[in-house]
């Protein structure tokens, strides 16, 4: 009931993890595989190793999260040795992400992949809100548009980018004419929120240590931004560019919205490091009792088929 055809693939559920959240190690990646998620995507990779930011770096609070991990990941060639391992041996997909420091790094990275014997999808995450110094790519589109020219000069297998969320019409406008330039297989929207800021009113403190506690928002407080930006890029890109939905899913009611909305594939961050890898059963069992109740038999009757308010 719930297949989902992406790219050549066809996966059981539309159900990943969000990059980050339960896939720096192998064991996490192991544990993703044998859960019930349709596929999973590594942390973002950069060159090297990196310990990223000073711990406390990730607080669950109420209504979601806050993080500024900073981008620790094993570095490209572990996730690169463990994909090229699994890739004929196991049956849910990997994505590859990559988030590189700058856009040489970018481009190095992308090489490697291209060269190697991967053959499965890239990511290329322009969103990291947490790197200090290092504004986030993607809200910079004469930039974003320099770096997807050189990556598509030479790279020829999958590839998808993760975007930040945008507030304004206008963004959505300029944004989505840059992407409609590219041979994209998909959009994910929406990394974190960047830069808020949860305080402990007790304590009077900051809850994480790094940039004086400002950080990457998401869970439930973030599901109308990641609906709008499902939406918005879903009714402007080519439709041969899948979206990703990412942001406040906890239900199936939630992933549902998330399809209606225009998303092929979705992927929960912060409710999966509350609840574990078992999330992606209960929240598929959810998701078909609701097409049930509703009388859908399978996803594509109404992925996209958001209503307007009429007269
Ligand atoms: O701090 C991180 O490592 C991080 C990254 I690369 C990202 O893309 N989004 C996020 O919330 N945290």
């Amino acid at each position: 009931m719930l297949e989902t055809t992406f790219v050549d693939y066809t996966f059981n559920n539309p159900l990943m993890n969000a990059s980050g959240v339960h896939c720096m190690t192998q064991k996490e990646m192991d544990e993703l595989s044998e859960s019930a998620a349709g596929a999973f995507v590594t942390k973002s990779a950069t060159l090297q190793h990196r310990d990223g930011n000073p711990e406390p770096r990730y607080y669950d609070v109420p209504l979601g999260s806050i993080n500024s991990m900073g981008l620790p990941n094993l570095g490209l060639q572990y996730y690169l040795d463990y994909a090229l391992d699994r890739q004929n041996k196991f049956e849910t997909p990997m994505f590859f992400s990559v988030a590189g420091m700058s856009v040489d790094e970018n481009i190095e990275m992308l090489k490697v992949i291209q060269e190697s014997d991967y053959k499965g999808i890239t990511e290329l995450n322009l969103s990291c809100p947490n790197v200090p110094g290092k504004p986030q790519v993607a809200y910079d589109f004469p930039l974003t548009e320099e770096i997807l020219t050189k990556v598509f000069a030479f790279f020829t297998k999958p590839l998808g980018i993760k975007l930040p969320p945008y507030f304004d019409l206008a963004h959505f406008d300029e944004m989505a004419d840059v992407l409609n330039k590219f041979p994209l297989t998909y959009v994910n929207s929406v990394n974190s929120v960047g830069n808020g800021l949860y305080i402990d009113t007790e304590s009077e403190e900051v809850v994480i240590k790094p940039k004086d506690g400002f950080g990457g928002i998401g869970g439930e407080y973030i599901k109308p931004t990641a609906l709008a930006n499902v939406r918005a890029f879903y009714t402007r890109l080519n439709p041969s560019i899948k979206i990703i939905g990412t942001g406040g899913i906890r239900s199936g009611k939630d992933v549902f919205e998330h399809l209606l909305c225009g998303a092929t594939m979705v992927q929960i961050g912060t409710e999966l490091h509350k609840e574990g890898p078992a999330i992606f059963e209960r929240i598929s069992k959810e998701l078909e009792e609701l097409m049930t109740e509703k009388g859908y038999h399978s996803i594509d009757e109404f992925r996209g088929k958001l209503k307007s308010i009429v007269d």
